[in-house]
């Protein structure tokens, strides 16, 4: 390594280590050094260019924050005017075929010529920005603008830690980008978690935090709300040779240092662009930013420049959104929702919407601090979100709308549904109502929870079901469902001989069950389905655990302070012991474990992700035998799995996998691990 003693030496040294590991780390996602070498080199760069200023230099990873605040930005104009792009209103296959066959016929080709190449991209959901780099220097950043004259964003942009403030390798005389600066999900959620901490304003999604990013005028700000960039097109270009094709281009810009999208293919014809949109929607939610739709572009460059220009849009090009993952509404009503633990959540009630490809009518306002500080009123016009199979959320109201004099939303003090008393610890954001099994909803919760498939399972047990069971107080405890009879049950709405005797059989079948989901199933706070594992698998028999004092639950791996009080209160409880013998006298069983420790069990340690589908055997049961076995089984793969289960079908968890180089077994494979 260089251990240069000439001030100049080093410094150009330590510039090109940082872009190097910045580059790795910010770009490649892969670093190669720890986070505080990086740092400590940081730190050397900084002290050596003050004490030698005239050291500095601008493609310097110390000098991406600027200086002073703006008054306002500068007009740019652009030397290639910035297009804009086609948006398809038939997003379904006809428009994309629509598209393939109007490529067609411009380009003048006959029925039976080869399909059509076309480069497909995603639709980033952030701005345009257009880069000139001269010599391989970053020199501006300007936003689009009208497409003639942009802004001057150079200070804000130049904090993009993954854009090179130098091009690598060989350089072209002038290269503009056009690209999309935006901020990733993860970069949204950790800057709106410390606002919040803060006490300070969030922001409502990452589109708009790219926006604000870009409009501030001080520098140290913009650095503070972290954004990324995609590139997708060219601009200006001098001393710069051209691929063939769009695809190439993009290959050559990722050369270049620059930061370009994985999730791009080369496709031939309408079919291609299909199977493109279907997979990408797929992948929609899982994504670490923000889209709201796919782009097609012819590929090769010829046919580009043979196709041209229409108005402001090439003819090459379009785009294709998806459904709107926010609307607007109106809040009809905000109710209290009372949970299994008593936890008090408001609700809004919302005139139905169409977002996110489903209608909407309700949509959580989480807790009374979250309805306050987004001020939540009846009647208020609101945005609503639906994001993938998140619950629908209000992100914020349109305050314009507002009905003049509507009152503020006042948490009750008193339980909606049984009339206790709401309280809400000092320090804690949940209200609670404190009726307990006393409180009807929170024994309807109790007993869904108890019989939902992860638990007792008990088939054909559904809400509507146990609300009866309730209201008609056939039902207090878990215990009292064994005791139903046809008589019982027929006395109930829409239930027939047929059903009761159903329902009868689902309950005797659920009897036989595991320790693991029996103790899930009794909904001790606290105790989900891994800690119920770890129960079971450490301590073996319901008879160990009653007589666990909490310094031996504490041995058990996973089980902390809070868990372990929380499991002798409840086992402390004579109403949930009484409980527990009922059930067991009514014939609820489970096989007899013998307590395990780590060093016994074959797979432990190991940790498996399961994806696609199996043949002798569901994906639940799988895991369920490889955590008997010692094994942890994760929902996504990192460097941290050891394997990956490929079904039939398996997807993107096994292009992970194989771009991760974590080992991949098939069916066969797993049947012999789990000793079959
Ligand atoms: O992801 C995008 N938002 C995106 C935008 C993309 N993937 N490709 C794009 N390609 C173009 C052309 C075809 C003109 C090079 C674009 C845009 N334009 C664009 N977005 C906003 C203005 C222009």
């Amino acid at each position: 390594m260089a251990q240069s003693t000439d001030p100049q030496q080093r410094a150009a040294w330590l510039r090109e280590q940082l872009n190097r590991h910045g580059y790795r780390y910010y770009v490649l996602d892969d670093p190669e050094i720890p986070d505080a070498e990086y740092d400590r080199l940081f730190r050397e760069l900084q002290a050596l260019e003050a004490a030698h200023p005239e050291l500095i230099a601008a493609d310097s990873p110390t000098q991406r924050v600027g200086g002073k605040p703006l008054d306002a930005f500068l007009p740019v104009p652009h030397r290639v005017p910035m297009l804009s792009i086609r948006t398809e209103t038939d997003t379904s296959s006809g428009g994309a075929v629509a598209f393939d066959t109007q490529i067609r016929r411009e380009l003048e080709l006959s029925a039976d010529a080869e399909p059509v190449e076309y480069h497909c991209e995603l639709k980033f959901d952030g701005l345009a920005i257009s880069l000139r780099y001269e010599q391989g220097v970053l020199v501006q950043a300007a936003t689009r603008g009208d497409g003639e004259t942009g802004e001057d964003v150079t200070q804000n942009i130049r904090t993009i830690r993954s854009l090179p403030l130098r091009l690598h390798g060989a350089a072209p005389e002038v290269l503009e980008v056009r690209g999309e600066a935006y901020m990733s999900r993860p970069d949204f959620e950790r800057y709106n978690a410390r606002q919040r901490a803060a006490g300070l304003a969030v922001l409502v999604n990452p589109r708009n935090g790219a926006a604000g990013s870009i409009r501030q005028l001080d520098p140290q700000l913009a650095a503070k709300r972290p954004l990324s960039f995609f590139a997708y097109g060219l601009g200006e270009v001098q001393g710069w040779d051209l691929p063939t094709t769009h695809g190439a281009l993009l290959d050559a810009l990722a050369t270049l240092g620059l930061p370009v999208c994985e999730e791009r293919v080369v496709a031939r014809g309408a079919e291609g662009l299909i199977d493109f949109h279907h997979a990408v929607a797929k992948k929609r939610d899982a994504l670490p930013f923000d889209i709201d739709g796919v782009v097609y572009k012819v590929n090769r460059l010829d046919q580009q420049r043979q196709l041209g220009f229409r108005t402001r849009e090439p003819r090459w090009a379009v785009a294709h959104k998806f459904p709107a993952q926010e609307e607007l509404t109106v809040v009809e009503a905000i109710e209290l929702q009372v949970g299994r633990t008593g936890a008090v959540t408001p609700v809004a009630r919302l005139k139905p919407v169409f977002v996110g490809g489903v209608t909407v009518t309700n949509a959580t306002l989480h807790n009374a601090d979250e309805v306050a500080r987004k001020d939540v009123r009846v009647g208020d016009t609101v945005i609503v979100r639906r994001a993938g199979d998140v619950i629908p959320e209000v992100v914020s109201v349109v305050l314009e709308r507002r009905i003049p004099d509507a009152p503020a939303f006042q948490m009750p003090t008193n339980c909606p549904v049984c009339g206790s008393q709401i309280l809400r610890p000092e320090g804690e954001a949940v209200a609670r109502c404190i009726g307990g099994l006393y409180c009807r909803a929170q024994r309807k919760e109790a007993i869904r929870h108890f019989a939902s498939r992860r638990a007792m399972d008990i088939d054909g047990l559904g809400d509507k079901l146990v609300d009866q069971l309730i209201e008609q107080d056939l039902v207090h405890d878990p215990a009292d469902l064994y005791a139903l009879d046809v008589q019982a049950l027929t006395s109930l709405d829409r239930m027939g001989t047929k059903s009761a005797i159903n329902l009868l059989e689902a309950l005797e079948r659920s009897k036989t069950t595991t320790l693991a989901r029996f103790l899930y199933s009794l909904g001790i706070r606290e105790v989900g389905e891994a800690t119920a594992r770890a129960l079971e698998r450490y301590l073996g028999t319901l008879e160990a655990l009653l007589a666990a004092d909490e310094p031996r639950l504490l041995q058990v791996p996973d089980i902390g302070p809070v868990a372990a009080a929380a499991i002798r209160t409840f086992f402390q409880e004579p109403h949930n012991r009484e409980v527990l013998t009922r059930l067991q006298t009514a014939g609820v069983r489970w096989p007899t474990a013998t307590a395990q420790m780590p060093a016994d069990q074959p797979l432990a340690g190991k940790s498996f992700v399961l994806t696609g589908t199996l043949e002798s055997l569901t994906r639940d049961e799988a895991a369920e035998r490889l955590r008997a076995l010692g094994a942890k089984v994760a929902g996504s793969v990192s460097k941290k799995t050891d394997y990956v289960v490929a079904g039939r079908d398996a997807g993107s968890k096994l292009d992970k996998a194989r771009e991760l180089g974590v080992s991949v077994i098939d069916e066969a494979g797993l049947l012999v691990l789990l000793g079959k």
